[in-house]
């Protein structure tokens, strides 16, 4: 299947004439790519540090729309000449080929920054980034105000924004990456969740990830609004570090502050100028992790503001099924529940899970990113009855474990680890694979983790392996 979007032509005044990079050919490049078309742009050069089938196809498709392709480049001299880089969000700040094209003076933008530009002012963009719980609050949001989702958690926003007639409303999910190279655009409502340590490899410390996540209200303007979930300590540190420019709506799950959201009675309430009162009982909830109220409170936030009503947003929120991979259970066997986390790609969204299950056959480690897991040493003793460490992370993880004298085993593969999970779990355990690191190592994404677990516990009740039991 193809990975372009269609976008309309449209000559946009500070494209014309210039002379366009494109670093990166996945979902991204594609769209970029077909957004710039019919522009005005004098030349594009597109460009992959990769050149594998799928990159190859992507090239062939780059080639289509007239562009000046290189494979399994990272020689920035190809860029010369080039006065602009869309550079996609898998290219981490440090890679030769972004430093060097920043280095020769090309202005840098994101994939997201481009759609902008080409929406030039005719859609309401309610911009969602944290550190966990992004993709959740989008889809909320977009249910609530019966608009499209995109960005980070899939489409990205050239094929929503870069059409003749872009919609009204647009949720977007927004990564830090895509923030960094963000000049210009502008979130009418721009969300922070949380913040927490995470893609350390990418950036090149704490304090550029958190200035990465605060440009979402970067450009905000006085009618706009930035909304905060107070209750987070590294968000409530953002905010201090990088003042909203727009009036800050504070959601919590303490009692409703004047001016925002939160929680009085179980029921979510509103206390916002246009839009005071109760929206849902917490019971009517899909769930009732503190994780997903959190989300669900700050998703009802942004959608009040962009205009939804408190009914559509309570009935909205209710009728929601969290998405798989994120804290999903994927069976029942012998008095042990199996729960997916997959999605768990930081330790901050491990922590949530494992605060929220006792007596735990923890199933973690991947690709760390950078990142410690000392934040987690403290819930192993009363949590984790039996660690089982995967993937490139597992001797960190078995670190960890060793550290708060809890069991540990290096089964390192999903399968391995199911297998010696279903051995020692006993009734009344969880098994959560809730790995606090990204997937790369193994895998092509978090989904396909968390179908590989899906798969083997499945493969437990299968006949044929009675015997690994
Ligand atoms: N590439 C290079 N050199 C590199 C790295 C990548 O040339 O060093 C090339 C690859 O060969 C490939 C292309 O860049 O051809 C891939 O680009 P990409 O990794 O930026 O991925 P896209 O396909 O463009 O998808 C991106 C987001 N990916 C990342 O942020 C890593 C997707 O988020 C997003 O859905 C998509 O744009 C549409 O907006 C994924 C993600 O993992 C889900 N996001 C991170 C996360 O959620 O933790 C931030």
């Amino acid at each position: 299947m193809s990975t372009d979007v269609v976008a309309a032509d449209a000559a946009v005044p500070e494209l014309v004439g210039r002379r366009v990079a494109v670093l990166g050919l996945g979902l991204s490049g594609a769209a970029a790519l077909a957004a710039l078309a019919g522009t005005g742009v004098e030349a594009v050069v597109a460009v992959d540090t990769r050149d594998t089938d799928a990159v190859r196809a992507s090239g062939e498709r780059a080639r289509a729309r007239g562009a000046t392709v290189h494979l399994g480049c990272t020689d920035p001299a190809v860029l010369d000449g080039c006065d602009l880089a869309v550079t996609s969000p898998g290219l981490p700040l440090a890679h030769p080929l972004l430093a060097g094209a920043l280095a020769r003076g090309l202005e840098g933008w994101s994939e997201p920054e481009l759609a902008w530009r080409r929406a030039s002012g005719r859609t309401q963009l309610v911009a969602i980034t944290g550190t966990n719980g992004k993709t959740t609050t989008t889809e909320l949001a977009a249910a609530c105000l019966d608009a499209p989702a995109g960005g980070n958690l899939g489409p990205p926003l050239c094929g929503l924004l870069a059409v003749a007639e872009p919609p009204p409303t647009v949720v977007a999910e927004l990564s830090s990456f895509q923030l960094r190279f963000s000049a210009t655009l502008r979130a009418h409502v721009g969300v922070l969740l949380n913040l927490a340590p995470d893609h350390l490899d990418w950036h090149p410390d704490l304090a550029d990830y958190a200035a990465s996540k605060a440009r979402v209200w970067a450009n905000q303007q006085g009618e706009d609004a930035a909304v905060i979930f107070v209750d987070d300590a590294g968000a409530r540190q953002v905010r201090a570090t990088h003042p909203p420019p727009a009036r800050v709506v504070p959601v919590t799950l303490a009692a409703p502050p004047r001016g925002g959201v939160g929680v009085a009675e179980d029921t979510l309430v509103a206390r916002l100028p246009h839009a005071e009162g109760p929206i849902a009982a917490l019971a009517d909830l899909p769930s009732d992790e503190p994780a997903f109220l959190a989300d669900a409170a700050c998703a009802a936030a942004a959608a009040l503001i962009a205009g939804a009503d408190r009914s559509t947003v309570g009935a909205r929120l209710a009728a929601f099924r969290p998405g798989p991979h994120r804290l999903e259970e994927v069976a029942v066997r012998r008095g042990v529940r199996w729960i997916n986390d997959s999605k768990a790609t930081n330790p901050h969204a491990a922590a949530s899970a494992l605060a929220a299950h006792p007596s735990v056959v923890w199933i973690a480690g991947g690709l760390l990113k950078g990142l410690s897991l000392d934040a987690l040493g403290e819930l192993l003793p009363d949590r984790v009855r039996l660690v089982l460490a995967i993937g490139e992370g597992a001797q960190a993880v078995a670190d960890l474990a060793a550290r708060a004298q809890v069991p540990v085993r290096h089964a390192g593969t999903i399968a391995e680890a199911v297998l010696l999970a279903a051995q020692h779990a006993e009734p009344g355990d969880t098994v959560l694979l809730s790995p606090a690191a990204a997937s790369f190592d193994q895998f092509a994404s978090y989904a396909a983790r968390g179908e590989a677990f899906r798969d083997a516990v499945a493969a437990l009740d299968d006949p044929a392996r009675e015997g690994a039991r």
